[in-house]
C-alpha cells in the first residue's frame, strides 16, 4: 500500500501511525497538496491527504473511510475500535470530537495562511475557535486515562499536537490538562515518534 500526504496533516498521521500498529506494511509518500498540486493530482485527481493507494490500485481518501477500511484487514487482536457496542459508541463519541477539533484547527490555519489578510473575516474565525474551544473541553473531560490504544486515544493525541503546532494561542495548553498529559504520553510511543508531525 502507499499512503499519499505529509505528516504536518492530522489526517495522514493518524493514518499513518494506525497503519503502523496494524503491523500493515506500506510506503510512505510525503506529497503536499499545495506544494505538489500536480504531483498529487497525478495520484488522487481530488487532491486530498491523506489519500491511500491499496495494493490492486484502488484509491481511497478521507482517513475515516481509510481506516474503516485497515480495520476490517486487522485480526481481532490488533483491532482499534472497542467491538462491544456501548464501548465503540464511546469511542465514537471521543473521536467526533477529535475529528471536529482537527477540522476546527485546518479552518483556522487556512483562513490565516490561504487567504489575504484584508479578506479574512474575523466573525468566522471566532465562530470556528469556539468551536474548537468546545471540542476540546468536552474530550479534555471525557477522555479516559488508559494505557490500551484506540482509534480515539490516538486521535485525540494526533489532534492535540497539530493544534499545538498550528493554533497554540487559540488552544491553549495549559487549560486542556487532561489532553497534554494524554498527549506528551502517546507522544513517546515508538509508533508516534516514528510518524513524527514536520
Ligand atoms: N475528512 C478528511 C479531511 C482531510 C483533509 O481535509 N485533508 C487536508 C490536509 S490536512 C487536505 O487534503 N487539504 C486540501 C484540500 O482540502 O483541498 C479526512 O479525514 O481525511
Amino acid at each position: 500500500m502507499k499512503l499519499v500526504g505529509m505528516l504536518d496533516s492530522p489526517y495522514v498521521r493518524r493514518v499513518a501511525i494506525s497503519l503502523d500498529l496494524y503491523g500493515v506494511e506500506f510506503v510512505h509518500e510525503p506529497l503536499s497538496v499545495f506544494s505538489t498540486f500536480t504531483e498529487f493530482a497525478q495520484i488522487n485527481p481530488v487532491v486530498k491527504a491523506p489519500t491511500l493507494v491499496l495494493d490492486d490500485g484502488t484509491v481511497l481518501m478521507d482517513s475515516s473511510l481509510i481506516l474503516d477500511y485497515l480495520e476490517t484487514l486487522a485480526p481481532a487482536q490488533k483491532k482499534l475500535l472497542p467491538q462491544q457496542p456501548e464501548a465503540r459508541a464511546r469511542d465514537l463519541q471521543l473521536l467526533g470530537l477529535a475529528l471536529a477539533a482537527c477540522e476546527k484547527s485546518v479552518q483556522i490555519v487556512y483562513e490565516h495562511n490561504l487567504r489575504p489578510a484584508e479578506k479574512q473575516h474575523a466573525p468566522w474565525l471566532e465562530r470556528v475557535s469556539g468551536q474548537l474551544l468546545a471540542a476540546y473541553a468536552l474530550l479534555d473531560k471525557q477522555l479516559a486515562d488508559s494505557e490500551v490504544l484506540t482509534q480515539a486515544s490516538i486521535t485525540a493525541a494526533v489532534a492535540w499536537s497539530f493544534s499545538q503546532f498550528t493554533v497554540a494561542s487559540v488552544v491553549k495548553a495549559d487549560a486542556f490538562p487532561n489532553l497534554k498529559r494524554h498527549a506528551e504520553r502517546l507522544e513517546e510511543h515508538p509508533a508516534f515518534r516514528r510518524y513524527p508531525i514536520e
